[in-house]
């Protein structure tokens, strides 16, 4: 018998997700997290996705975090911030042999969760795909990209994969997902926080080439120390690669401050600069950057965490 997916978090990324399930006939359910929100979601009629400029909308069925039926299978699609006291509302749901499929950028959320519910199969997906909402439950594909799925600790693929495929959700299972998410960790650590800084398009840091020089040598060591030398090598080139890529676009981290929204800075250059103090490493510019984003981040009444 199918499982049901049940989707925490329907926002950007859980939307896009959920919608592409849903259109495949896979049962499914999203969590809303309070009567509030299921009311606005019944209003807006379902949950809508543009692709490729074409918008439909799709009834997903929706509930609360505490209703009855037990979830088998969990999709986590809340910021990285959000995503333990998520999981812990819908907690006495989860069956046994549950699995959680964890959708968070950066690290350091994965692992708790992972450690607070042994119980459950986590699955770390490292997502290169793009969504943004353009308004509640109004969700816009803009970026075509990959889903790298893993375990740390187990290297056979579940046999659901064959759902994202009928899906046309792109994926690939990796016997290295840490190697993943710490590759993804280490470009956002030296794009993003400057684009912040310097208040610009990617493209701009190019006039910035010794700091990225330095940050990069930095995450190249720390990435080494923590066992991870496949996801060290040729990081500058790639960094100077996605810059060129993306020359004209904002980084994720620059939109969700210009917006006023709390970013994932913790999960990502928090984790690095955490990382390098435990393996004694200075990290000089690192820490650096940090604290400049922090106190940037206070100055314009965000949290710095
Ligand atoms: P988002 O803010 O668009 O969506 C998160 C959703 O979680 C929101 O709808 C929020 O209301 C919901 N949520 C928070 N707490 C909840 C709770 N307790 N119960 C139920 N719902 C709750 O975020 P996003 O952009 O989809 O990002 C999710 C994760 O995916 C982040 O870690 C992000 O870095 C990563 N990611 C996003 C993209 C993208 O293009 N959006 C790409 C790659 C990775
Ligand atoms: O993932 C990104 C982001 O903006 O978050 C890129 C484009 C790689 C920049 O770090």
């Amino acid at each position: 018998m199918t499982v049901t997916w049940h989707v925490l978090g329907a926002g950007s990324l859980g939307g896009l997700w959920a919608a592409r399930l849903f259109r495949a006939g896979m049962p499914l359910r999203i969590v809303l997290r309070n009567p509030g929100r299921l009311a606005d979601y019944h209003a807006a009629g379902g949950l809508s996705l543009t692709e490729d400029g074409m918008t439909n909308l799709y009834p997903v069925p929706a509930e609360l975090p505490d209703a009855a039926a037990p979830i088998r299978r969990l999709l986590v699609a809340c910021k990285a911030y959000d995503a333990e006291a998520a999981i812990a509302e819908v907690a006495p749901r989860l069956s046994n042999g549950s699995e959680i499929l964890l959708l968070q950028n950066g690290l350091g959320s994965q692992q708790a969760i992972a450690a607070r519910w042994p119980e459950s199969r986590c699955v770390f997906v490292s997502s290169t795909e793009g969504a943004y909402r353009q308004a509640d439950f109004q969700i816009v594909h803009a970026g075509q990209g990959q889903n790298w799925l893993g375990e740390p600790n187990h290297r056979n693929p579940p046999p659901w994969l064959d759902e994202l495929v009928a899906a046309g959700i792109p994926h690939d299972w990796t016997a290295d997902i840490l190697g993943k998410l710490w590759r993804k960790l280490a470009l956002n650590c030296a794009i993003n926080p400057l684009t912040v800084l310097h208040d610009c398009r990617n493209g701009e840091l190019l006039i910035h080439r010794e700091q990225l020089h330095t940050l990069c040598n930095e995450l190249r060591e720390i990435l080494t120390a923590c066992n991870q030398g496949d996801a060290a090598r040729g990081l500058e080139e790639e960094v100077l690669r996605v810059i060129e890529a993306t020359a004209n676009n904002y980084s994720s981290m620059h939109q969700d401050v210009r917006s006023g929204r709390r970013t994932e800075i913790s999960f990502l250059l928090g984790q690095a600069c955490q990382a390098a103090r435990q393996h004694g490493l200075a990290a000089v510019e690192l820490h650096k950057l940090l604290e400049q984003l922090q106190t940037f981040l206070h100055r314009h009444g965000l949290p710095a965490d």
